[in-house]
């Protein structure tokens, strides 16, 4: 049965169908299917084939467009069943995606998933410049800056993070994480950046790593 629905998820955002995704989200979740396994067997890889045919140039913008309305609007259905841990302090996280990237699905998701295990998240969204995730984290007395990139142009702004923290003495207060699908451990390392995660689910299991919680 499950399989069924996750096949279902999957065709509904190559589709670029919005009501069909939410209706399969709502149900599957009420039907008791865990929002982490909906998402990564069901709804993302529709997205991932949205991205390898609109990569081929087999679909264009309008379809891209239509697919990820489908898929932001299953994966907030998605986020909203996983409950925020009742105790929130492990660590407080700043996280957003860099300055001149609007894409948000899988950084929203990290969200979800470091609030249910026990992080204090300040999510500042998309397209948010290294002065910001910087003000923020001082504001709020952050452990963790979180920076989440899907585009190769804009992934140098996890370096200027990492290049405008050390100009300002900050690097040792912060300790900071990147994503994002052309991110790999590679790059963590090029830049200085305290650690890389490939997914969600290892992005809270990196964080509690880093601060020994
Ligand atoms: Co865009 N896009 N897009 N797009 N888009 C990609 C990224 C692309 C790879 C598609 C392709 O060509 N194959 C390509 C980038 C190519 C490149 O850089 N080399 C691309 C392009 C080119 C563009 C535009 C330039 C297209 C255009 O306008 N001509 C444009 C750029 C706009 C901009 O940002 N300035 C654009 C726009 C869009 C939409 C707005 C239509 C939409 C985004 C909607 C939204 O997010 N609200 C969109 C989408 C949906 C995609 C693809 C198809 C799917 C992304 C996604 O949501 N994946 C994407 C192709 C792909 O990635 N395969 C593509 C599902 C999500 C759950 O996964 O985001 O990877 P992901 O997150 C994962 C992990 O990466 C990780 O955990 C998440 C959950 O497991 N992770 C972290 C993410 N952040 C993390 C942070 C962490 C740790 C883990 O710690 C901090």
């Amino acid at each position: 049965m499950k399989k069924i629905i996750f096949k279902e998820a999957t065709k509904a955002v190559i589709a670029g169908d919005k009501e069909k995704a939410e209706e399969i989200a709502t149900q599957a979740i009420e039907g008791g299917i865990p929002a982490g396994e909906l998402l990564s067997d069901g709804f993302v890889p529709g997205i991932t084939k949205i991205g390898a045919l609109f990569e081929d140039e087999k679909i264009f913008l309008p379809e891209l467009v239509m697919a990820a309305d489908a898929m932001k609007t299953a994966a907030d259905i998605c986020n909203q069943s996983i409950p925020t841990a009742e105790v929130t302090n492990k660590g407080t996280v700043i996280l957003g995606t860099v300055k001149g990237d609007i894409h948000d699905i899988g950084k929203s998701i990290v969200a979800s998933f470091l609030s249910a295990n026990g992080f204090k998240v300040f999510d500042l969204g998309r397209d948010v410049s290294v002065e910001t995730f910087i003000d923020k984290a001082q504001e709020n007395n952050a452990d963790i800056i979180a920076t989440s990139a899907l585009l190769t142009t804009t992934m140098s702004a996890q370096r200027n993070l990492e290049d405008q923290l050390k100009e300002a003495g900050l690097k040792d207060k912060y300790k900071t994480i990147v994503g994002g699908a052309p991110v790999n451990q590679r790059w963590a390392d090029q830049i200085g950046a305290d650690a890389y995660a490939e997914d969600a689910a290892s992005a809270a299991q990196k964080i509690a790593e880093i601060l020994s919680v």
